[in-house]
């Protein structure tokens, strides 16, 4: 075909999406047809997912886009396909007869804590970064596992199916787990791609909780006759497995040429790293948090999870929860016109991983280290974003050292993209130019995989990028000569004391 009309449905921690999107050799077209809140819900001392809510979302999403295709007059009257992703490592259970057994726990939640260090002393943390190359974050999915080992639900579950995968089951009736998503796991061995039955062995699970592995761009199946009859759709549309993890999608998304790129999928999160061929298994990799995630066609996701908007995003639910609510674009430009240097923290401190007083919790790593407190939203927002730059920062040049892999540019992608301070601050910190957006790198690496899978395009990574390129229009930041690295410099220091 020539062009194709594809749902990307693609979930954030805090709003879900459905975009539609006309991709072609000479057209890549992207519109939001339906956006819906993402509410995870505290309950009995667990912080879950509404996860029903989720797939009523998506449903929605698909009428919408069914709808908007066919107004569209699309080809084929309808949907090419559909493909769906969100974040990582958080997954539901199915009983013997494909039943969801609970409500999806979120990777927020607490139960995990303590588990990391129980499960390193009985695999050795050295073993298991040399299997799975995946940094130690206490909420991957192995960790959240071995909390539930032993549990009713775990006793009764026969799968385990990541989230994307478990909608695109509810769409299908179809199981499997797509393979960019299973990486985050830290149970699939990196270098062969498969999972690892040593390590689901070790850890007490049968091998069958995990699903057959689908790479990007396989066939799921087609709709199930009651979310056809439901959605208005055609039943033939398949689903297919895209970059099923969020944030490989969103690598899909970054538009770059021929240059040696960084790249920080600046969100909730901040994944800042770099596209490699080959892994980076190395001691020091894993001592600096380094993670290798599967990407397509075989590409290595070689990146750091920065703490990121989170600590930006909480502040502002704290603000109006405490019944002050404050004007993000406002207290952004009055942020800007703060000095810096004053006040720094590390964003990647576990204080700051589950929900809560950011405000509170900043003020206190200032104090404890000795720093003022920040004295108005505006230095607060300030101090988190100064903060946020100089992690980039810190990760961009550890991945190149680590992989040995300089760069001359740094692609920042996502939500965060429209931050113009984040991004002109990331550029001072960095030292390097900063090329920001596309805004929905993630959606437009989504629909980019499924296009392909459709043949409306064809080639590799870079050709999809060559595509995105000549459709987007990023804005470049270059670092301001005033901004010396010896104040950067300074900043590091206070973390490092
Ligand atoms: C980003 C992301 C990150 C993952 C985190 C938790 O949305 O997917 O890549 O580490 O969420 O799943």
């Amino acid at each position: 075909p020539q062009s194709v009309t594809v749902a990307a449905a693609d979930l954030g921690a805090s709003s879900g999406r459905v975009m539609l999107a006309r991709v072609g050799r000479d057209v890549l077209e992207l519109t939001e047809v339906h956006r819906f809140p993402n509410e995870p819900i505290q309950l009995g001392g667990t912080l879950h997912w509404d996860v029903l809510a989720l797939y009523r979302g998506v449903l929605d999403g698909l009428r919408a886009a069914g709808r908007a295709a066919r107004a569209g007059g699309t080809p084929r009257q309808g949907l090419d396909g559909i493909g769906i992703d969100s974040w990582a490592v958080d997954y539901g259970l199915l009983d013997a007869t494909g039943a969801l057994i609970g409500n999806p726990i979120s990777y927020r939640d607490r139960r995990t804590e303590g588990v990391m260090e129980r499960v390193h002393e009985q695999l050795g943390v050295a073993r298991l970064y040399t299997i799975t190359g995946l940094q130690n974050l206490p909420f991957n999915t192995i960790y959240q596992l071995a909390a539930a080992h032993g549990t009713p639900a775990a006793a009764a579950a026969r799968r385990m199916l990541l989230l994307p995968d478990l909608l695109a089951y509810w769409l299908t009736g179809r199981q499997g787990t797509e393979l960019t998503n299973a990486s985050t796991t830290g149970l699939l061995d990196a270098r062969s791609g498969t999972w690892s039955t040593e390590l689901i062995a070790a850890l007490g699970w049968d091998q069958q909780l995990f699903a057959p592995l689908r790479r990007p761009g396989d066939t799921i199946g087609p709709l199930t006759v009651d979310v056809a009859a439901h959605t208005g759709l055609d039943p033939t549309v398949p689903v297919l497995a895209v970059g099923s993890h969020d944030t490989a999608s969103a690598v899909v998304g970054v538009p770059a040429g021929d240059e040696r790129f960084a790249y920080i999928s600046c969100g909730t999160w901040s994944l800042v790293g770099l596209e490699l061929s080959e892994p980076v298994l190395t001691e020091a990799s894993r001592k600096a948090g380094f993670t290798n995630e599967a990407g397509l066609d075989g590409t290595v996701r070689y990146l750091r999870n920065v703490m990121g908007q989170w600590l930006l995003q909480e502040s502002m639910r704290t603000w109006q929860a405490h019944g002050e609510p404050a004007d993000l674009a406002a207290l952004l430009a009055e942020a800007a016109a703060q000095p810096g240097f004053v006040s720094v923290v590390d964003p990647d401190d576990p204080v700051f991983l589950p929900p809560g007083d950011m405000p509170a919790r900043v003020a206190d790593y200032c104090r404890r280290i000795g720093q003022p407190v920040p004295a108005s939203r505006a230095a607060m927002v300030r101090c988190i974003l100064e903060s946020l730059a100089l992690a980039h920062a810190r990760a961009v040049r550890q991945a190149q050292d680590l992989a040995g892999h300089p760069v001359d540019v740094v692609h920042l992608v996502g939500g965060g993209s429209r931050n113009e301070l984040l991004c002109q601050l990331t550029a001072d910190a960095c030292g390097l130019p900063v090329t920001a957006g596309p805004v929905e790198a993630t959606a437009l690496g989504n629909a980019l995989v499924q296009a392909r899978a459709l043949g409306a395009i064809t080639g590799e990574l870079r050709d999809l990028r060559t595509l995105l390129h000549r459709h987007v229009t990023p804005r470049r930041y270059l670092p301001r000569s005033g901004q010396s690295a010896t104040a950067w410099a300074g900043l590091a220091a206070r973390l490092a004391g």
